[in-house]
């Protein structure tokens, strides 16, 4: 049975980087990948790692207004288990005014109910400022509260790498009190033992 997860969090958080180099620590040279765009129509793509850094990855918010649907193998015992990473379209804080935005986060939130597990990524770097877009607020709060009540939910604090983030997860852990946090840096990928053993335990 494949399992299917869905990556959620704020535009930049870091999730599409997370999901190339999560592929790449599991193993894989390559992504395959299906692509849905808001006019709901699904394509297929293969490319490399690197490419799909260089297409994918942005640090303009929202480049990702199309769903992308990863295909990953999980090592277990002595076989793979199947596993598909959904990369969304970046939450924002209210309704924006593009209309095809707001047609491709109405298609993130269809998938939610959907999806086996969630990820939700919050960019721990910027818990302490207060960016109204890039910092964790009321749509990361709603998400967590959603968490709660499913067993299959995990929040990563990701960008520990950066200088801020340290004092970023200790406001992270007090502002999201009872909610399992995993610090990552999805750039210098540490910390994806700990979540490869978590998304093992949901098969
Ligand atoms: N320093 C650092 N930068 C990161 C990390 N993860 C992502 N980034 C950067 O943050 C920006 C947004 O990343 P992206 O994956 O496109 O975010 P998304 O909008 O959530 O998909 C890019 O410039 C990434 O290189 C991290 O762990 N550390
Ligand atoms: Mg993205």
């Amino acid at each position: 049975m494949v399992k299917n997860g869905l990556v959620l969090g704020k535009p930049n958080a870091g999730k599409t980087l997370f999901i190339i180099n999560f592929a790449g620590f599991l193993g894989l040279r390559g992504l395959r990948a299906d692509v849905t765009g808001v006019d709901g129509y699904t394509r297929r793509v293969t490319l490399s790692l690197e490419q799909a850094k260089r297409e994918w990855v942005s640090q303009r918010p929202h480049k990702t207004r199309q769903l992308y649907r990863v295909h990953l193998l999980l090592p277990k015992g002595k076989g793979k288990k199947q596993l598909t990473l959904t990369d969304s379209t970046g939450l924002l804080e209210g309704i924006p005014g593009d209309p095809e935005l707001r047609r491709a986060i109405g298609q993130t939130l269809l998938t939610v109910r959907q999806a086996d597990f969630i990820i939700h990524i919050v960019d721990a770097s910027q818990a302490v400022t207060n960016d109204w877009v890039l910092s964790p607020g009321e749509v990361d709060m709603q998400l967590a509260r959603y968490g709660r009540f499913r067993r299959n939910y995990l929040m990563l604090a990701n960008k520990m790498d950066l200088p801020a983030a340290a004092h970023g997860l200790e406001t992270l852990q007090k502002t999201f009190a009872g909610t399992a946090i995993l610090p990552v840096s999805a750039l210098q990928k540490t910390g994806f033992i700990e979540v490869r053993d978590y998304i093992r335990s949901y098969f």
